[in-house]
């Protein structure tokens, strides 16, 4: 697949960078974070999406490329926002191939060192789908991340089939319920009921509950009625380049 050849020169002359998506609070709309979302500016082929070149390169082993690099670029904004007096955690995508590197922990626990990045400013999201496949394989490995003192995210909740037992055991710290329930919500009940549970169902066992995917303020006044703490969605922002979400934040916060 030639995306893939392309993809490493891409990463040496800097045309992978993040875009951020900020994820505030419910109850009083402050930022509680962003989510950096993985963009290759392409020169012929413009902005390719990740859902054009995230599988091809999860399947050519090139994936852990992929995340180091997102990871360098998340860790220095961290860094540079802290030296200006600001706290604000983000959010990484990792694919299922990513916790099976056996040294994975130890690269996030030196990328935080040599940034000089608290890990409590790091958030690492996997989705349901991928852990919940195969959870025994996956607990040692979130349970050294958890050690590091990074929080755990799981994503796309609701579309895979959590073992409740696990979902227990496993060293998480929030939940994001998927936007296909997100977005039905306000006008189909069995979509109400599912985002419902999972709101009660995470808060019963002590995690943090995010709707992704909001874009109606019909969403987010009924998520705040059913006490859900955080939303993402384009309701409050779209992914944006830096420099955007910088004048966001400046407007807004
Ligand atoms: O950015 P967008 O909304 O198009 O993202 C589409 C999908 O790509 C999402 O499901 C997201 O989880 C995934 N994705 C985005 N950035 C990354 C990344 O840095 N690494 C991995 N593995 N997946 C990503
Ligand atoms: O589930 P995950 O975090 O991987 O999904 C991120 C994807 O969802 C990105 O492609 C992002 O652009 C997209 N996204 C974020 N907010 C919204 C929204 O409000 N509506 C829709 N349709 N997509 C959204
Ligand atoms: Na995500």
């Amino acid at each position: 697949f030639q995306l893939v050849t392309q993809f490493r020169r891409a990463v040496d002359q800097g045309s992978i960078t993040v875009q951020y998506q900020p994820k505030i609070s419910l109850a009083d709309r402050e930022l509680v974070g962003v989510e950096a979302l993985v963009r290759w500016t392409h020169p012929e082929l413009g902005a390719v999406p990740p859902s054009e070149f995230v599988e091809a390169i999860e399947a050519t082993g090139s994936i852990d490329l992929l995340l180091e690099h997102v990871l360098e670029i998340v860790l220095a904004q961290i860094k540079v926002w802290v030296d200006r007096g600001l706290r604000i955690a983000v959010a990484v995508n990792l694919s299922v191939r990513n916790l099976s590197a056996p040294d994975f922990p130890a690269t996030v626990a030196a990328g935080l060192e040599r940034h000089g990045v608290e890990a409590s400013l790091l958030t690492l999201e996997i989705t349901e789908s991928s852990v919940m496949a195969d959870p025994e394989r996956y607990l040692p490995v979130l349970r050294q991340l958890h050690a590091l003192g990074v929080n755990l995210s799981v994503d796309d909740f609701g579309t895979g089939y959590s073992s409740l037992a696990y979902l227990r055991r496993l060293p998480i710290d929030e939940i994001k319920i998927d936007k296909s329930f997100v977005q039905g919500m306000i006008t189909d009940l069995g979509d109400l009921a599912i985002v419902r549970a999972i709101i009660d169902l995470g808060h019963s066992l002590g995690l943090r509950v995010v709707a992704e995917g909001v874009e109606e303020e019909a969403a987010r006044d009924a998520l705040k009625t059913l006490r859900c703490d955080d939303l993402q969605g384009f309701l409050v922002s779209r992914p944006q380049p830096i420099d955007k979400l910088e004048s966001w934040m400046n407007s807004t916060m």
